[in-house]
C-alpha cells in the first residue's frame, strides 16, 4: 500500500506525451530528452499518477504556434529534418538562425525534431487550458519550459517558446500573469516577448557575471538587475531579474527567492502563476554553477503553491539526468501533497565531469556536498544588497 492520496478541492493534472523521450539532439549535446524517461518512471513507480488527472498530450497545431512565432519560422520548424535542412534553408533566410549561422551547436536539426517541438508545446497548451477552464488548480508539463526561443529564431536548445504561447492564452482569461523562472539561465525569450506588457510580470533568477578568463558571459549573458522591462513603455518595471554569482547554496537561495517572490506577488497581485522549474540550478549540474539541493529547489515550488493561485508547472534545463529526474519526481509529490513512502535520495549525484576525474571521492562514497565546487562563492552581503535594491 503506497498511501498515495488525492486531496479534495485541490486538483492537479499532468500533461505529457512519451514520444518526446525518443529524440536525440546529438551525441555530445547536453540536452537529453531521456531524462524525462527517468522522471516518468520515478513518478509512476511511486504511484503519483493516482493523485493527478493524467493526459496524453496531442501535438500543437501550426496555427496555435503562430500566436507568437513568425508563420515562416513555424512552417520551417514543421517541415525541417536533417535530410531537407540545406534545401529549406536556401528558400528561407530565417532558417539561417538554425545552423550553420550562430547557434548551430546549441540548436541542431535532428531526426524527429518537428514531432518533438510540437508535442512539448501541445502538452503546455493542454495544461494551460486545464487551468483556464477551471478544471485544474495545478497543471504540470515537465517536457515544457523552453524559455530562450524568440519569435523567429531558435536559441539555447529552445525552438518553440511554449511559455510565451501559454501566457498569451492565459491573458484571454486572467487579468495579470506572473512568470517565475528558477532555471540557472536567464529567461530572456519570455521577458523579451512581454517587455512592453504590464499584464505580464517576468521574474528570473539566474547565474550572471563573468564566466571565464576569456571574458565569456554565462549564457545568454543578459538579465542584469537594471533590466526591468522596456523603458518608456507600459511594460517598464514589469520585468525583474535577480543576477546571482556562482556557488549559491540552499540558505542563500531561500532568502533571495522568498524575499523577492513575496514582494512581487503582494505588489503585482497576479491572477495566475507560470513557474519554470529548470533543474540546472541544482548543484552538480553539467552546465549550471549553483550549489542548491533538491530540497530547496522543491521548497521554491511549495512556496509558490502556498499562495494558492492557478499554477502552471513547467520543466526547462537540467543536464545531470539523475538529479533532474529525482527533483521533478520529488516536486510532483510535493504538488500532489504526497509524502513519498520510501525517501527518494535527495542527495545530488556529481556532474559527469566531476565524477570521472574525481580523486577525493572514492568509489561507492556519497558525494557529500557541492560547497566550494565553484570558484566565485556567492556572498550573503551581495544578496542582501540585491534584495534592498529590489525593494
Ligand atoms: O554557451 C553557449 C554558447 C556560446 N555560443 C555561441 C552559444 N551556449 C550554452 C547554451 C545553454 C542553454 C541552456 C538552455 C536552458 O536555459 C533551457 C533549456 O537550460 C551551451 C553550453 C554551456 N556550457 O553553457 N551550449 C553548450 N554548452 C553545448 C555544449 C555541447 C554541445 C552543444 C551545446
Ligand atoms: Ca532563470
Ligand atoms: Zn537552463
Amino acid at each position: 500500500e503506497l498511501g498515495i492520496t488525492r486531496p479534495a478541492g485541490h486538483k492537479v493534472s499532468f500533461h505529457y506525451n512519451s514520444h518526446v523521450e525518443d529524440m536525440h539532439f546529438g551525441k555530445t549535446h547536453p540536452m537529453k530528452p531521456w531524462r524525462l524517461t527517468l522522471a516518468k518512471h520515478l513518478i509512476l513507480g511511486f504511484g503519483l499518477q493516482y493523485s493527478m488527472d493524467t493526459y496524453e498530450a496531442v501535438a500543437a497545431g501550426k496555427d496555435e504556434v503562430e500566436a507568437f512565432h513568425d508563420p515562416d519560422y513555424v512552417d520551417f520548424l514543421s517541415r525541417v529534418s536533417p535530410n531537407n535542412f540545406r534545401e529549406l534553408s536556401e528558400i528561407a533566410h530565417f532558417a539561417a538562425s538554425i545552423p550553420p549561422r550562430h547557434d548551430g551547436d546549441n540548436c541542431p536539426v535532428f531526426d524527429g525534431m518537428s514531432t518533438y517541438l510540437f508535442l512539448y508545446t501541445g502538452a503546455t497548451l493542454e495544461a494551460t487550458s486545464a487551468l483556464t477552464s477551471g478544471q485544474s488548480d495545478v497543471a504540470i508539463n515537465w517536457s515544457g519550459g523552453l524559455h530562450h526561443a524568440h519569435k523567429g529564431e531558435a536559441s539555447g536548445f529552445c525552438y518553440i517558446n511554449d511559455i510565451v504561447l501559454s501566457i498569451l492564452d492565459m491573458l484571454r482569461v486572467y487579468p495579470r500573469v506572473l512568470y517565475i523562472d528558477i532555471d540557472v539561465h536567464h529567461g530572456d525569450g519570455v521577458e523579451e516577448a512581454f517587455q512592453r506588457q504590464p499584464r505580464v510580470m517576468t521574474l528570473s533568477f539566474h547565474r550572471y557575471g563573468p564566466y571565464d578568463d576569456t571574458g565569456h558571459k554565462f549564457f545568454p549573458g543578459t538579465g542584469d538587475l537594471d533590466d526591468i522591462g522596456l523603458r518608456g513603455t507600459p511594460g517598464e518595471h514589469f520585468a525583474l531579474n535577480v543576477p546571482i554569482p556562482s556557488g549559491i547554496d540552499d540558505r542563500q537561495y531561500k532568502y533571495v527567492f522568498e524575499e523577492t517572490c513575496s514582494r512581487v506577488i503582494d505588489a503585482f497581485k497576479p491572477s495566475a502563476v507560470v513557474l519554470q522549474c529548470g533543474a540546472d540550478s541544482l548543484g552538480g549540474d553539467r552546465l549550471g554553477q549553483f550549489n542548491i539541493n533538491i530540497r530547496q529547489h522543491g521548497e521554491c515550488i511549495s512556496y509558490i503553491q502556498s499562495r494558492r493561485l492557478p499554477l502552471l508547472i513547467l520543466g526547462g534545463g537540467g543536464y545531470t539526468a539523475r538529479n533532474v529526474a529525482r527533483a521533478w519526481c520529488h516536486e510532483t509529490a510535493l504538488l500532489t501533497s504526497n509524502t513519498l513512502p520510501e525517501q527518494i535520495p535527495l542527495d545530488l549525484v556529481p556532474r559527469p565531469e566531476a565524477f570521472s576525474g574525481n580523486k577525493t571521492h572514492g568509489e561507492g562514497k556519497m558525494y557529500p556536498s557541492f560547497e566550494r565546487l565553484h570558484k566565485n562563492e556567492c556572498k550573503d552581503a551581495e544578496l542582501e544588497f540585491m534584495v534592498k535594491k529590489i525593494e
